[in-house]
């Protein structure tokens, strides 16, 4: 019981860490001001995760007086749209400081005296567990908002290990069926239960995501300009909002650069490709001759463990996510190359699942056999429709809080500002040999 919640500690504070650097980074205007229509100001970030602590840790689980109940409704996400955050009487940047440090002193003596046993939302620290789940999702979210803000760079970070294998081509994974999902992992989140059997048929999958390079290539090759690669409501879309080439992207003489958290540099041809939309992978797996994996697909080339038919946590094995298998954690402000994790290859020898680029997949967003919402509807349940499509892996701005195996992301299919690539897959031919 003291480990865990000596761990949960840690957590807690490795978020705030990350916060708060997230945060301190820029002046006061520019935390109160909108960078894009698609985000919130980062001061809002900022107070709704105090909030969101403060509704599960110290209202919920603690049984304490509410520290600002007059502030809920300017957090709750439902109530307000991103694009009208800016217009609402938000606490300030030094209230919204102030405010997360009251809720978290608040927290550190609720986890001091609970007993993390007896019910389910403080079984193994489940409810701890969501709430650094939920700041580290939203530092993911500022992070996003930094890639989208205009003036001097003001974030740093070493660059990702170079290539220490050589990665092409595809691999093979076997058919029939395979442990998707999961029922024991404490901190797994609703949309990840419960574990269930699913009849995968063989099928081949990239061994690493789509690069640049080649995403380049589908550029070159006037892909954007063929509506033969594109579904209908892709080209809609194309046409609509004049897509040419990933987001942030700048044509830089015959060649292309990016911009990366106020930096611009030429296009790094083995990196996955990263900021495309649904729309803009399924086009790009189309013009090659390939389609995007199914969930079900990208879990077993992930878990699944031939020699024991068992799923893992994640590709490499049970153990928890180290800097020598992924490129999680905004360690790095960038995917790393492909082949830069030979140690977090799965057994089948699929590489970089796990870290770099959130993955589209060919899936919409829905309950497993047996979902039950918990502990509320509007983690993942409201969401569950066509109108969403899945992403799957993690990306170097996800935490390894927030990423294992299992874990499950979704966003509307037209999103580019997230952290997203994809890699493709095939059906086998008829008779090809495996
Ligand atoms: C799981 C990333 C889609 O940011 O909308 C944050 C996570 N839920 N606060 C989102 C979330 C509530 C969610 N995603
Ligand atoms: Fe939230």
């Amino acid at each position: 019981m003291e480990a865990l919640k000596a761990r949960i500690a840690d957590q807690l504070a490795q978020a705030r860490s990350r916060t708060a650097g997230l945060a301190d980074a820029v002046d006061d205007d520019d935390l109160v001001r909108q960078h894009s229509p698609l985000m919130s100001p980062l001061v809002w970030d900022l107070a709704h995760v105090g909030n969101q602590e403060e509704l599960w840790l110290v209202r919920d689980v603690g049984g304490r007086e509410p520290v600002r109940s007059d502030i809920d409704q300017l957090y709750d996400a439902f109530r307000h749209p991103r694009g009208r955050r800016p217009q609402l009487p938000l606490l300030g940047p030094a209230e919204a400081r102030g405010y997360v440090g009251t809720v978290r002193d608040k927290v550190l003596d609720v986890l001091d005296r609970v007993e993390l046993a007896g019910g389910q939302l403080v079984d193994g620290g489940f409810a701890f567990g969501m709430i650094v789940q939920h700041e580290q999702q939203h530092d993911e979210t500022m992070l996003a908002t930094h890639q989208l803000r205009s003036g001097e760079p003001v974030l740093a970070a070493p660059p990702p290990p170079p290539a220490r294998a050589l990665v092409a081509g595809e691999v093979v994974v076997p058919g029939g069926p395979f442990t998707m999902g999961t029922s024991t992992e404490p901190w797994a989140l609703d949309n990840e239960r419960p574990a269930h059997l699913v009849d995968v048929p063989a099928f081949a999958i990239d061994a690493a995501p789509v690069t640049n390079g080649q995403y380049a290539m589908f550029i070159a090759d006037r892909g954007y300009d063929d509506p033969r690669w594109w579904t209908a409501e892709g080209w809609q879309h194309r046409v609509a909002a004049g897509l040419v080439a990933p987001m942030h992207w700048v044509p830089d003489g015959d060649r292309w650069a990016y911009t990366r958290f106020g930096r611009t540099a030429p296009v790094v041809a083995d990196e996955p490709v990263l900021h495309v939309c649904f729309h803009e992978a399924r086009a790009y797996a189309s013009w090659a001759g390939r389609r995007l994996p199914t969930e079900p697909e990208w879990e077993k080339a992930a878990r699944f463990d031939p020699a024991t038919g068992e799923s893992r946590r994640y590709p490499w094995g049970d153990a928890d996510p180290t800097p020598e298998h992924a490129n999680l954690g905004q360690r790095h402000l960038s995917p790393a190359v492909v082949g830069a994790y030979p140690a977090g290859a799965s057994p089948l020898g699929v590489h970089q699942l796990i870290g770099d680029v959130w993955e589209w997949v060919d899936t919409g967003f829905a309950g497993y056999p047996g979902f039950t919402a918990f502990p509320y509807r509007e983690y993942s349940e409201v969401f569950f429709g066509p109108d969403y499509q899945v992403l799957r892996g993690g990306s170097f701005g996800t935490d390894p809080a927030a990423c294992r195996g299992t874990f499950r992301n979704w966003d509307y299919p037209v999103r580019r500002q997230i952290f997203a690539g994809f890699r493709c897959a095939r059906d086998l031919r008829p008779g090809e040999v495996h």
